[in-house]
């Protein structure tokens, strides 16, 4: 027996139904018959007397309530067809008694299958047209289209729109088939495809949908996602359910939300409404695709297609990852690259046709909702991409991680990469830490964020590979400039986690250093006793001597005579922070300099310039340390030259 939850005890459970099936089979009318409600609301379907654009009733079943999503069959309309295909739990498939399986019979029902809808009805319209052994011989056609399919085995109803005949049976029937049918979770984050908006006098504009996932309120505020991928927050102001006003929707539910501010001219099918942060959009997607068993022609590498994912349609190209070429039936993984972005989770069903909307290639399932352009034939990322493709959720997650990369991953990221109820994911992430799969990292000032032990391994290797780099080209420095050398993987893009890696390396003593500098353990300076001796020294000279610095070569001698040795000495002197150059013959101790910095700003600050003189007495040195000192200063970008006399550099550029 089911259990029910005391919320669907006073609720009634809601689903959404689809129409499918050929044009001018009946569809319509049947809707019309179960419902009394026209679909047909357009001017020119009802001068046309066809069905071009997606409409909307809604049918109480007992302790159901079934929103009912009327599509077009015309070829022409498919997009449309694909566009309120999307959220649909059970479909009524169409086939009219008089005229049996016709192409988009066919091609609905394939849709259906790439959709991933699993339950629905066959219903044999139209059936006051057609005598019994017509209508049997009908019914075993249908019976032969459906086998392998999810109709397989579903109930075949005859009835007439026209005489009534059968319309009592599949209300019952329908009944019985939304019993079997598995509410998905509410808890889920709120998630809506428009399909349609317009302007309400006095309240703005309003765009509907099927609420694909989770629940929203009135008050509530959400992300509208733009069609050029801009994110945009909106508030919702009041709700509407099949024309009645309610302060709640949730999954299954066909919903009007009237939101204030949203400009009605900048809301198009396709884009979607979500809670925040929950989708992000993105111009490639990996995927699992499969090409149709009744296309006649393979899906080829960098093929133009037009790709339905929810209510949107974009142009794209295919990128066979693995293969040149998809044969009819079979599946590959692939890329899509789009023109414009879209919003997508992992799992959800997709399907493309071909660029002249003529044909339905084929479909499949997102395997990476925000991808990056993946290398062709490359092992590591296939073998990472099948595992992402996996049914296991655990195996996802780690995959998920994996491809979060140096940038790591929050929680939640989970629910939209791999899949996960958003109720697991915290012990997912506890199983993945236990493991050694990810690792917690703390970026300031307290984000927690969780990368996959590889990028963390690999992040790490690259640091020790740069101070290797740094160690060899200067022997003699026992340590590096932190900052510095960080720059150096600049590329990462990642600044604070690397900072974060580089304290977990002090801290497994890969590393030596603290918040300043950093060196390798296994690295030695090769300064030999007799040369650290001479380079306090020279630092010590240099501390006494001030603004009147001693000559290098004054320290020839005690360097036995090498002058290329006192040189590299100078420059772990200069490496370690102790003393600065100003040109190669002079050179300033650390705190002598910035307090010459600062004692040149103050003086230079309140506007008027100084020449070199007034410079040398405000220095207190002299005309032979004076000028090179001027000219470093202005090299350094402190102060500029104007005719005779300096001014700071920053006040010129104003
Ligand atoms: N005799 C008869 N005609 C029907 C029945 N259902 C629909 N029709 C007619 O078939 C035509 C197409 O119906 P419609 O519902 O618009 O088909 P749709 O294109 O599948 O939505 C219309 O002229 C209807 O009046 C039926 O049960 N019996
Ligand atoms: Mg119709």
């Amino acid at each position: 027996m089911r259990v029910v939850s005391p919320l669907e005890t006073i609720m009634p459970r809601d689903l959404i139904l689809g129409t499918a099936g050929h044009i001018d089979h009946g569809k319509t009318s049947l809707v019309k018959a179960l419902t009394g409600v026209d679909c047909d609301r357009l001017p020119e379907e009802k001068a046309r007397g066809i069905t071009i654009d997606i409409g909307f009733a809604s049918l109480p079943l007992g302790e159901f309530h079934l929103g009912i999503v009327d599509v077009p069959g015309h070829e022409r309309f498919v997009k449309n067809m694909l566009a309120g295909a999307t959220g649909i739990d059970l479909v009524a498939f169409i086939v009219a008694a008089d005229d049996s399986i016709m192409p988009q019979t066919r091609e609905h029902l394939e849709i259906l299958q790439l959709l991933d809808i699993q339950h629905g009805v066959v219903v044999l319209t139209k059936a006051d047209l057609v005598d019994d052994i017509t209508r049997e011989v009908v019914e075993l056609e249908i019976e032969d289209l459906v086998k392998g399919t999810f109709l397989e085995g579903a109930p075949i109803l005859s009835t007439s729109a026209t005489t009534g005949a059968g319309i009592a049976e599949l209300k019952s029937t329908l009944e019985a088939i939304c019993q079997k049918i598995i509410q998905r979770s509410e808890a889920e984050w709120f998630r809506m495809a428009i399909d349609r908006s317009f302007i309400l006098q006095g309240h703005g504009t309003i765009v509907t949908g099927t609420v694909i996932s989770g629940q929203l309120s009135v008050g509530d505020e959400l992300t509208w996602h733009k069609t050029d991928g801009a994110l945009e927050p909106v508030r919702v102001r009041s709700l509407n359910h099949h024309g009645a006003a309610v302060t709640t929707v949730h999954r299954g539910q066909r919903a009007a939300i009237n939101l204030p501010g949203v400009p009605h001219e900048m809301v198009a099918r396709g884009q979607e409404i979500a809670a925040n942060g929950y989708l992000e959009p993105s111009k490639v997607l990996t995927v699992q695709l499969r090409a149709l068993s009744g296309q006649r022609r393979p899906i080829k590498h960098r093929l133009p297609v037009r790709l339905h994912i929810g209510t949107a349609e974009v142009m794209a190209t295919v990128s066979l990852l693995d293969c040149d070429r998809v044969e009819p039936g079979s599946s590959a993984m692939a890329q899509l690259f789009l023109d414009s972005p879209v919003t997508a989770v992992w799992g959800q069903p997709f399907v493309v046709r071909d660029s002249s909307a003529e044909n339905t290639l084929g479909g499949g399932r997102i395997v990476q909702p925000n991808a990056t352009k993946l290398r062709r034939r490359h092992l590591e990322s296939m073998e990472w991409i099948e595992r992402l493709g996996s049914d296991d959720l655990d195996t996802r997650a780690v995959a998920s991680a994996w491809f979060s990369g140096f940038r790591g991953f929050a929680p939640n990221d989970l629910v939209r990469d791999a899949g996960w109820k958003t109720d697991a994911v915290d012990s997912a992430i506890q199983r993945m830490m236990a493991k050694g799969d990810i690792v917690e990292l703390v970026l300031p000032p307290a984000r927690k964020v969780y990368v996959h032990t590889d990028r963390v391994q690999e992040l790490g290797e690259r640091i020790m590979q740069c101070l290797a780099g740094l160690h060899e080209q200067t022997p003699l420095m026992t340590n590096h400039d932190r900052q510095k050398t960080l720059a150096r993987l600049d590329y990462i893009g990642n600044e604070p986690m690397l900072q974060v890696i580089v304290d977990r390396l002090i801290k497994t003593k890969q590393l030596v250093g603290d918040a300043r500098r950093i060196a390798r353990s296994d690295f030695k300076p090769k300064l030999s006793a007799n040369q650290r001796k001479l380079k306090d020294r020279i630092v010590e000279e240099h501390k006494k001597a001030g603004l009147a610095p001693p000559e290098p070569a004054s320290f020839v001698n005690l360097a036995a005579g090498n002058a290329t040795s006192l040189k590299d000495i100078y420059e772990v002197a200069i490496a370690e922070g102790h003393i600065v150059r100003v040109n190669d013959e002079i050179f300033l101790d650390a705190e002598v300099d910035a307090l010459m910095r600062s004692k040149v700003t103050e003086r230079l600050a309140p506007g008027p310039g100084a020449t070199v003189a007034e410079i040398r007495d405000l220095l207190g040195t002299t005309r032979k340390y004076a000028i090179p000192l001027c000219e470093y200063l202005d090299r350094i970008g402190l102060t500029t030259r104007e005719g005779d006399v300096r001014v700071l550099a920053i006040t010129q550029s104003r």
